[in-house]
């Protein structure tokens, strides 16, 4: 099936959603993006995603060329066009065509596109077993280097982090921050469970600060869960009562082991059950 996507000013189709070679955001990773999911028609917290796009791209001096209000009716008209109620959004700013060569400034008409496709979700015996995960020798970012709140078209950070999880069969891999702090997944952000508390650790351990993580904490606040942003290390992870990640594509998912450690009783806990209970309620709303 071919799909129409947004390039700019129109929705066009797939053959001719095309970019330039000469495009910064191919030669360098030189632009921003995000990740959007709709739900029943509507999109889950877009004023945030773009709220995040707009702030990534204000940090690496890209000027998009258009108004959020134009961007949001792009990614509904998008969904529209492509007959998808239930999709998955990917909105990409690219710096533009330009020479060869670092120097932004010479590069002119930054691409704004929009793609909307079905979401494909991780298999449901994940949701109801619960994840196996490993720690990456591969650290985040650090902050002075390229700081993770940055949305940006360089994610080969965590891609390297990604290898390695799927190279000791996992779909998901932990990254410390060059502390050793738990800094989030390759794709997505970390909570765990001590007692009554749920941790997550704090924007400044290097972290993407995740929509899913904002509505996941909100979710606790409202359902009376004491949840607080807290430096962790690996410790709290191997001897936390439970363990879930928090993305938009998958959702609220728990993780049942750590680095061959089980995590709690080795199954997915109650205050995870809860959340994602909540937390698929919230996105219907
Ligand atoms: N950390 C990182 C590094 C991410 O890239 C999250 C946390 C979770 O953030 P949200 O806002 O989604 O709760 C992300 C998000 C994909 C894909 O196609 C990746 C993300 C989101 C959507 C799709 O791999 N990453």
């Amino acid at each position: 099936m071919s799909r129409i996507v947004f390039m700019n000013d129109r929705l066009v189709p797939e053959a001719e959603a095309r970019v330039s070679v000469f495009d910064h955001g191919l030669l360098y990773g030189d632009g921003v993006f995000e990740g959007l999911r709709s739900y029943s028609g509507r999109v889950f917290r877009l004023d945030e995603h773009l709220d995040r796009l707009y702030a990534s791209a204000r940090a690496i001096c890209l000027e998009i060329p258009l108004a959020k209000e134009v961007v949001a009716k792009a990614v509904n008209d998008t969904l529209a066009a492509n007959k998808l109620s239930d999709g998955y959004v990917r909105l990409v700013v690219t710096r533009g065509a330009g020479s060869l060569g670092l120097d932004p400034n010479r590069t002119k008409n930054p691409q704004v596109i929009v793609i909307a496709d079905t979401i494909a979700l991780y298999p449901r015996e994940h949701y109801e077993k619960g994840l196996r995960i490993i720690t990456a020798a591969t650290q985040r970012t650090q902050s002075a280097a390229l700081s993770p709140r940055i949305k940006s078209l360089n994610y080969l950070n965590n891609i390297m982090a990604k290898l390695e999880g799927l190279q000791a069969g996992c779909v998901e891999a932990l990254m410390l921050n060059h502390k050793g702090e738990v800094a989030e997944c390759t794709g997505d952000n970390i909570f765990v469970v001590r007692g009554t508390k749920l941790l997550t650790p704090p924007p400044d351990a290097g972290i993407l600060e995740g929509i899913t993580r904002n509505a996941v904490i909100e979710l606790a606040q409202a359902a009376g869960i004491d949840c607080r942003e807290q430096t962790l290390v690996r410790h709290d992870l191997y001897t936390a009562d439970e363990c879930f990640l928090t993305g938009t594509a998958a959702e609220v998912i728990p993780v049942v082991e750590i680095d061959g450690r089980k995590i709690g009783a080795g199954v997915p806990g109650p205050i995870t059950a809860r959340l994602t209970k909540d937390f698929h309620a919230l996105v219907r709303q």
